[in-house]
């Protein structure tokens, strides 16, 4: 695979305005396209944005607006051109070929920055399949030239149809390859995850560069690598969270969200996000001190919906508010998201009321109760100090008094020992 990263490429961005919709919008997207960018390592020569009210079937900008496009691109010596949209696989044809030279769509640089960051095999996987996927529908026009070349001999004529045959053969074959691979450590998590349900489970969510894994770190007392990078962390990673109480507190990092973040990614990293949507919290952790806090949060949200955790119960976590500085910009984020918690995550004070938190919001589910547990059962007693707290023990004739808090999973876990 080439590595665009290292070849600072001069690229130039391309946004549309919807004429329904905000400008302001436009504009932050393509701004976030430009750290994408960057964090690619290209070199951003410029920008323009076109207002239509709708795109356009075959150019997506209009046909006068790409000529436009092709000249600054000439003169500015740009290699690619970014769209900060989808864009179908007809118009990225069309519009590579107007343009003639490269062009990306928003979809392919959040596919590169993945497959760039990927680490373990699982992500290297779920990347993979998602560049399949989006590739698959492409391959026309990719082998149009050998056609065009030997156009005049009939003999050979179709020569790149049947190449494009061929390629999409092997991609379907890999991608079933990648899904049944993917599907076996699927599984092996599930295996895994069975063993935690006696803990809690909290997940830290939210948009790119938030700072989830730099509260994790700090809750958790991790050194796991958070970076001023837009999709740092691909995988997730579960840590513990030490507390006075049973069950034990597990907190795990995830992959940050971005908007228009691409279907079929979800779609591969549905898997390390189970972790999400079976959490019994989510921590949603918002950028306070970026103006557009309104949209990280909206987003972040449609994609807990679209990996069906849209129920599970959660705290907002107003992060950054270091960054913050008037008195009264807090008080007002804090009347617009009432219930939310600020937090600074280089502040290990405030990560501590964080934690707090946490820990209250479950010792709202803990259930006190007396059980008498017979002595010839007490090889049970340690089960009682994995899952529960145990608060007082007391040795009386007819069995071992213990009072205890526990959650309602755990008392039904212990019950069934008991009768067992
Ligand atoms: N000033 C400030 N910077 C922070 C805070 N939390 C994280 N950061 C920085 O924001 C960047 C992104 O943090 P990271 O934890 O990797 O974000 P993630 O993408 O949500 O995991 C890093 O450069 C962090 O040092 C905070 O509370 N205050
Ligand atoms: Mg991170």
């Amino acid at each position: 695979m080439i590595n665009y990263s290292q070849e600072k490429q001069r690229v130039f961005l391309v946004g549309l305005h919807l004429k329904s919709e905000k400008i302001e919008n436009t504009l932050d997207s393509l701004k976030e396209l430009a750290s994408l960018a960057k964090t690619l390592g290209f070199r951003v020569a410029g920008q323009e944005v076109q207002s239509r009210s709708t795109p356009d079937s075959k150019s997506y900008i209009g046909g006068g607006k790409l000529k436009e496009i092709q000249k600054i691109a000439g003169r500015k010596k740009v290699d690619i051109v970014l769209f900060d949209h989808e864009l179908s696989p007809n118009q990225g044809k069309f519009i590579e070929s107007a343009l003639d030279c490269m062009v990306w769509d928003r979809t392919q640089v959040i596919l590169e920055i993945f497959a760039n960051h990927a680490r373990t095999p699982e992500s290297r996987d779920q990347v993979e399949l998602a560049q399949l996927k989006y590739m698959l529908p492409r391959l026309v026009g990719l082998w149009a030239h050998l056609d065009r070349e030997k156009g005049g001999i009939s003999a050979s004529r179709g020569t790149g149809e049947k190449q494009i045959n061929i390629d999409r053969k092997l991609i379907r074959n890999k991608i079933t390859r990648l899904e049944n691979s993917l599907k076996k450590m699927d599984r092996e998590r599930t295996v895994q995850s069975k063993n935690r349900s006696s803990c809690f489970q909290v997940s830290v969510v939210g948009y790119t560069n938030a700072g989830k894994t730099s509260l994790t770190n700090c809750m958790t007392g991790s050194d796991l690598l958070a970076q001023d990078k837009l999709f740092a962390t691909l995988e997730s990673t579960t840590r513990l969270l030490p507390t006075e109480t049973k069950p034990d507190l597990l907190v795990s990092d995830t992959v940050g969200f971005i908007r228009n973040l691409p279907h079929n990614l979800i779609a591969s990293f549905r898997s390390t996000l189970s972790v999400v949507k079976d959490a019994n919290l989510l921590l949603h952790v918002v950028d306070a001190s970026s103006p557009n806090i309104e949209q990280h949060i909206d987003t972040t949200e449609k994609v807990l919906k679209e990996i069906g955790a849209e129920k599970v119960p959660r705290l907002l976590v107003l992060n950054k508010i270091d960054q913050v500085e008037e008195d009264m910009d807090r008080m007002i984020l804090a009347k617009a998201y009432p219930g939310s918690i600020p937090v600074s995550a280089l502040d290990p004070e405030m990560v501590e009321l964080l934690t707090e938190a946490v820990k209250e919001h479950f010792a709202r589910s803990f259930v006190r109760e007396c059980i008498i547990l017979p002595y010839d059962k007490t090889e049970l007693l340690s089960h009682f100090y994995q899952l529960t707290s145990v608060e007082e023990l007391e040795y009386a004739e007819d069995g071992i008094h213990i009072t205890h808090a526990a959650t309602l999973t755990n008392k039904r876990i212990l019950n069934g020992l008991l009768k067992g």
